[in-house]
């Protein structure tokens, strides 16, 4: 409910401006990760890879989410970057972000692995809440019909894609999967989108590799910040959100008989949209 309080909040309140950036995705699909990337893009001329306050904060914290502190914390804005976060869908969005011409960037991911992250996390937090935890058919069973935080998976991402069709100038759209095979063309390609392009200057230094190497998994979920603090929102660990960061994890918990089946739901939800996952 805290969720849904919050995209209330925010849908009525949240005044979006031109020089924002909305950074937007489905749970766990790399958010935490494009939450560094682009905190650490845009602050590189004050800190280095031996400054930046990701070395002592977790990525969510200095990347709010638009309905979780935004919303919950301050009707007005007082962020010290123009970068948010959300878990939104696109139509859900406050009107204010499609009328302000903001620029978004969204961060898709084979839903094989998007689940498979989902339910070890929600597993963890039902844990260490003494819950009663899910079975993974069953949270399996509801992510197929669609039952899941922010809506079924495939829509989520098809509103992004499309979208990102009729604005490619207003939304970037990027892929977990294709990001972790080659994330330095990829943070030139934030980069540039976000107005502040890698100067020749720079690109010599290696400021883009420095960048990628100081958001790169191994070195954020070794941090001591992220390995033994606490989320300000429901107390969560921070180290559930680094948990492998890996691509095609999901081969270790789903059946061949489950990955066939969330390949086919997604073969038919995308056929036609010019997209593959
Ligand atoms: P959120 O929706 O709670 O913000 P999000 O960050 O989108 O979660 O997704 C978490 C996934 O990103 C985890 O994947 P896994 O369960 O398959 O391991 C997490 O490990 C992964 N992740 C976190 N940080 C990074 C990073 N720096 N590089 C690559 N993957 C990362």
């Amino acid at each position: 409910s805290i969720f849904l309080q919050g995209i209330l909040s925010a849908q009525q309140q949240f005044q979006a401006q031109a020089a924002d950036i909305i950074l937007c995705s489905a749970p766990k699909t790399g958010t935490t990760w494009l939450k560094s990337l682009t905190y650490a893009t845009i602050t590189r001329t004050s800190y280095d890879d031996s400054t930046s306050p990701l070395l002592s904060k977790m990525p969510h914290d200095v990347v709010p989410f638009m309905e979780l502190d935004h919303a919950h914390f301050s009707t007005h804005r007082h962020l010290g970057i123009p970068v948010l976060a959300t878990h939104m869908p696109y139509s859900a969005l406050p009107k204010s972000v499609i009328d302000s011409g903001c620029k978004i960037v969204y961060i898709c991911r084979d839903p094989k692995d998007s689940f498979v992250s989902l339910y070890l996390f929600v597993s963890k937090y039902q844990k260490s809440q003494n819950m009663q935890t899910f079975n993974l058919d069953e949270a399996f069973e509801q992510f197929c019909q669609g039952v899941c935080w922010y809506g079924p998976y495939w829509d989520h991402v098809l509103e992004f894609w499309t979208a990102s069709l009729e604005h490619p100038d207003k939304i970037l759209f990027l892929k977990y999967e294709e990001m972790s095979d080659d994330t330095i063309l990829y943070v030139q390609r934030l980069a540039e989108f976000i107005g502040c392009p890698f100067s020749s200057e720079e690109e010599e230094k290696g400021v883009p590799e420095k960048i990628v190497k100081m958001c790169s998994f191994e070195n954020l979920s070794n941090l001591e910040v992220n390995k033994n603090g606490k989320h300000r929102v429901g107390g969560t660990e921070n180290a559930h959100y680094f948990r492998k960061g890996k691509v095609g994890d999901w081969e270790n918990w789903l059946t061949p008989e489950m990955a066939a089946r969330l390949d086919q739901i997604t073969m038919q939800k995308l056929r036609g949209s010019g997209l593959t996952l």
